[in-house]
């Protein structure tokens, strides 16, 4: 629930921008956008204050007091509501646009019917403002410049592309003579499915030499602020970087500090305060004598808090910090503890690479075991036949032992159809070593048919691992709509494990229903999904997701020796 301090300085300012667009007096429009700040501001509740008590809130006068309290009782303030049925809302979003000011928007739209950023678009492509006095050529380019920023603004990005660009920027800064460390932190190092901006910190001999590095980059597009301490840009694929340079005595405050969450960090000043110490980006001091007790070393802040080190990908307020103070933090599953990959696509598909690419590479990460898992006929584009699966099999059996010690598994990637059936009868599925299944298809069937849809491959007893299971694109396709509780009690139950797809636009199954899963007692698979063999290095990010849901190796299918898998594979199967 909002505020109703955020409620009414969100109307307030809405106010001041409709009293501009339509023309009134500006002097009143700054009163209203002034009032705006300090009720958004106001520790106070107003919600609980009378028309007396509100002319107390630095620039509420009487008149923005009745307002508020017109507001307060019924919902509702009049005035408001006249002057926005004087213009459309679309109109009021225009102004959002850097370079366009109300009374450019306002003639947009009784010239050309302009009342969104969509329709305002379409029209300077169309030509349509060229006629319009006051709008030139550089208008037109600044105004695209702006509503392409906004769009880019408004979106994440998923943890791959987020960590693609971090990891270039962070390696070409520590080439910068001068730069002693260098790390991202925030939500990548957490490593959450969507990044808003990228957050790097540095130790540097000469901040001002890095920072001015910084901002000639290759990847940097443009830049936001520049300063010596912080310096921000924008990639030239849109996406914000805050470069930090601490002191190197910092160090670990710092990093704990920036890399959250928000909702963690209150946490842990908490405890400083509870111990009489105060927490902040530069380090933890005892609050009657002032001494640093604690900053180079990110361990160390957390153990002069009484705590252990927590895993960044724990740090969201989850219960992490009473885990902690209780000595129970799970020992989350780390990339080294998989044993092998169960979900992999060659070229007999609609993978890139051939089986034999694909295994060796498969070995070369060190897997005792490396499951070929190719799609069934009824993904029909892959024109998957009976016979073909039977050579690839041949074949898989041919090559086993030919990548060292590494076992190679026989499966296939099956689809769960819309009644919950698969591509083939019982009695060939028996022949695979595996079977994966998932949604491919009719992704918005109503949550009680795609619930039965995913119970019916539970129940099959050659299904042992359901495929991304929400089959959620991120940014692009919504999760499927299920009764979760109730795929994952069935789960539990027919010993059927649930993948966590670790190609970063999927990260399917997410963590926060990871972690409700567990909770069921399901079992899981940390799969790569791959289709090609550099796909076989996302399983960092399947990793992290299973981190973010609070597995442990135990949990993880494959993450257990060959034979304990095999028992699992071949469990109540006829
Ligand atoms: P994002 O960028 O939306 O994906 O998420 P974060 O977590 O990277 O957030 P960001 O970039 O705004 O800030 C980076 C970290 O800095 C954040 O995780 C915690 C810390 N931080 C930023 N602002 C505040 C604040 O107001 N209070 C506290 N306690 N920490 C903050
Ligand atoms: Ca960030
Ligand atoms: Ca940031
Ligand atoms: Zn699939």
């Amino acid at each position: 629930m909002e505020r109703s301090n955020d409620q009414v300085a969100n109307l307030l300012q809405e106010y001041a921008d409709l009293i501009a667009i339509t023309g009134g007096d500006a002097f009143k429009a700054r009163v209203y956008e002034k009032a705006a700040r300090s009720v958004g501001g106001y520790a106070g509740d107003i919600a609980k204050m009378d028309a007396g008590e509100l002319r107390r809130i630095p620039n509420v006068g009487t008149s923005i007091a009745a307002k508020i309290d017109e507001f307060l009782r019924t919902g509702a303030i009049h005035q408001l509501e006249e002057l926005r049925g004087k213009i459309p809302a679309g109109v009021r979003r225009l102004t959002v646009i850097p370079s366009l000011g109300p009374k450019k928007a306002v003639m947009l739209y009784h010239e050309l019917g302009i009342d969104s950023i969509e329709s305002l678009e379409g029209a300077i492509r169309a030509g349509l403002l060229h006629d319009l006095h006051g709008f030139g050529a550089k208008t037109e380019e600044n105004l695209l410049h702006g509503i392409e920023l906004m769009h880019k603004a408004g979106e994440r990005v998923d943890l791959g592309v987020g960590m693609s660009a971090a990891e270039e920027i962070v390696a070409a800064l520590l080439q910068v003579p001068g730069c002693e460390r260098c790390v991202y932190a925030g939500s990548l190092r957490r490593m959450k499915d969507t990044i808003g901006d990228i957050d790097v910190l540095a130790t540097a001999r000469e901040p001002a030499a890095l920072m001015d590095a910084f901002t000639r980059l290759p990847t940097t597009g443009e830049v936001i602020a520049h300063g010596d301490t912080k310096t921000s840009v924008r990639t030239v694929a849109g996406l914000q970087v805050d470069l930090r340079v601490v002191p190197a005595d910092s160090w670990g405050a710092a990093l704990q500090y920036f890399t959250g969450s928000k909702a963690h960090n209150i946490r842990t000043r908490e405890i400083a305060v509870h111990k009489k110490l105060k927490l902040s980006e530069y380090g933890l001091f005892d609050v009657t004598t002032g001494e640093k007790i604690a900053s180079t070393d990110e361990a160390d802040v957390y153990g002069m808090l009484g705590l252990p080190w927590i895993p960044p990908t724990l740090r969201e307020d989850s219960g992490e910090i009473e885990a902690a103070l209780r000595g129970e933090l799970p020992r989350i599953v780390a990339e080294t503890d998989l044993r092998g990959d169960l979900h992999t696509h060659t070229n007999l598909t609609d993978g890139l690479a051939s089986l034999e690419e694909m295994a060796a590479a498969a070995a070369e990460r060190g897997y005792a075991y490396f499951a070929i898992t190719d799609h069934a006929p009824e993904l029909y584009m892959q024109r998957m036949t009976d016979e073909k699966a039977l050579a690839q099999r041949e074949q898989v059996r041919k090559l086993d032992g030919a990548y060292g010690g590494m076992r190679l598994l026989h499966g296939t990637e099956l689809n769960i159809d819309p009644e919950g059936d698969v591509d083939w009868p019982p009695e060939f599925l028996a022949g695979f070593d595996l079977c994966v299944a998932s949604l491919h298809s009719h992704f918005t069937q109503p949550r009680e048919e795609t619930t039965r849809r995913l119970l019916r491959a539970c129940e099959n007893p050659h299904i042992k691992i359901i495929g991304h299971p929400t089959a959620r694109v991120i940014g692009r396709r919504e999760p499927v709509d299920a009764d979760w509780d109730t795929v994952f009690t069935a789960c539990a139950r027919t010993g059927t494990a649930l993948e966590i797809d670790a190609f970063p636009e999927r990260l399917d199954l997410p963590a926060g229903l990871v972690r409700r899963a567990s909770g069921k007692g399901v079992l899981f698979a940390v799969d790569s999904d791959a289709h090609a063999v550099p796909h076989l290095a996302n399983m960092r990010y399947g990793v992290a997701t299973a981190q973010r849901g609070w597995l442990t190796a135990d949990q993880v299918i494959n993450a257990w020796p060959l034979d304990r898998l095999l028992r699992f594979l071949q469990a109540d199967r006829p």
